[in-house]
């Protein structure tokens, strides 16, 4: 049967050497990650044999290990340059002469790993700004619309890679017969508008008053805009941006009165997903500002995030800005 493009074939025709170099190993560490989240009831019942694996060494949590796994898949590859996690305190360098740096969050949502639900890996690519050498923080600390290429994989229900390298959106989802991605997703636009909202509605107390009004707004029941909308919120933000991408809508993760800007981490989480909605067509905000032109100060720093269908977002700024009727 035939499957159609493989992704291998895709990048190479869209990207140069190097930075396919780094986009496939990336995809060839997600395809044992996959492997691994698929089996990881299973592995903790074989766990429960004894903590300490045929190496000798402590089993880890799954995180800490596609950490690991991801680090090893671009060192061998010898593109990557610098490596930025939401594991790792610091910053990385994995090869250097090779001329990317990858901000990654190995696992997003990894908690869910007990309730089977959908989690992810996010990452981007960005040139290093450093010529060769040890990279540093600096070569991290650039604005999301310099990034090369971003994406995500999604271990749901079937594993999904959504890959952007500036040119639109492009999904390959995963045969693990053949141990291949192959395109299902031939250039993705997200929905211009959406009935779907997903945000922790639990933590509304916290919300500043112009988001409980939208929020308000829309579990109004008005025919011409579609309201009330639905509230969907899975609590991983690979997932609930998957739908989002696909069936539009609107996910915020705000500012809360707790968290001063909130709680994603801007470089391996906020920016990678809102490269992908914009190539997409969609909008993405910290309520302010673009989340592509925000310079990072530390690369560890967190934002509010408003994403997705464009007129949702734009709707939902109105109200942050006081100016919605
Ligand atoms: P809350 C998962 O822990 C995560 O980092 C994202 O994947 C998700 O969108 C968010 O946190 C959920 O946070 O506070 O709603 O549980």
């Amino acid at each position: 049967m035939a499957k159609g493009t493989n992704l291998n074939d895709f990048i190479a025709t869209r990207a140069d050497q190097g930075l396919t170099n780094v986009l496939l190993s990336l995809a060839e560490c997600t395809k044992m990650i996959s492997r691994l989240v698929s089996q990881a009831g299973i592995s903790d019942i074989l766990g429960a044999t004894g903590t300490v694996n045929f190496q000798g060494e402590t089993v880890q949590k799954l995180d800490e290990l596609s950490n690991r796994m991801l680090m090893d898949y671009l060192r061998a590859g010898g593109a990557c340059a610098g490596y930025l996690s939401e594991e790792n305190e610091g910053v990385v360098t994995l090869q250097e002469g090779g001329q990317y740096v990858v901000a990654v969050d190995p696992l997003d949502g990894s908690s869910n790993i007990d309730v089977a639900a959908p989690i992810g890996t996010i990452f981007s690519v960005h040139r290093r700004l450093s010529a060769s050498g040890q990279v540093s923080e600096a070569d991290f600390l650039q604005p999301g619309r310099d990034a090369v290429a971003a994406g995500y994989v999604v271990y749901g229900s079937s594993t999904v890679l959504m890959l952007s390298v500036g040119e639109g959106v492009y999904g390959f989802t995963f045969h693990a017969a053949d141990n291949s991605y192959y395109l299902t997703y031939n250039g993705v636009k997200i929905p211009a508008a959406g009935k779907i909202y997903s945000v922790n509605q639990g933590n509304s107390a916290k919300f500043d008053e112009g988001l409980k009004r939208y929020l308000e707004w829309c579990i109004q029941s008005d025919k011409d805009t579609g309201r009330p909308y639905s509230l969907r919120y899975i609590g991983s933000m690979v997932g609930d941006l998957h739908r989002t991408l696909l069936k539009g809508g609107i996910f915020i993760y705000p500012a809360n009165k707790g968290e001063a800007k909130g709680k994603l981490r801007l470089l391996y989480e906020c920016v990678p997903m809102s490269y992908l909605v914009e190539q997409a067509g969609g909008r993405a905000t910290d309520g302010k500002v673009r989340i592509l032109d925000i310079i990072p100060a530390e690369i560890h720093e967190r934002s509010a995030i408003y994403i997705g269908s464009a007129e949702n977002v734009k709707r939902c700024e109105e109200f942050l800005h006081g100016g919605a009727v």
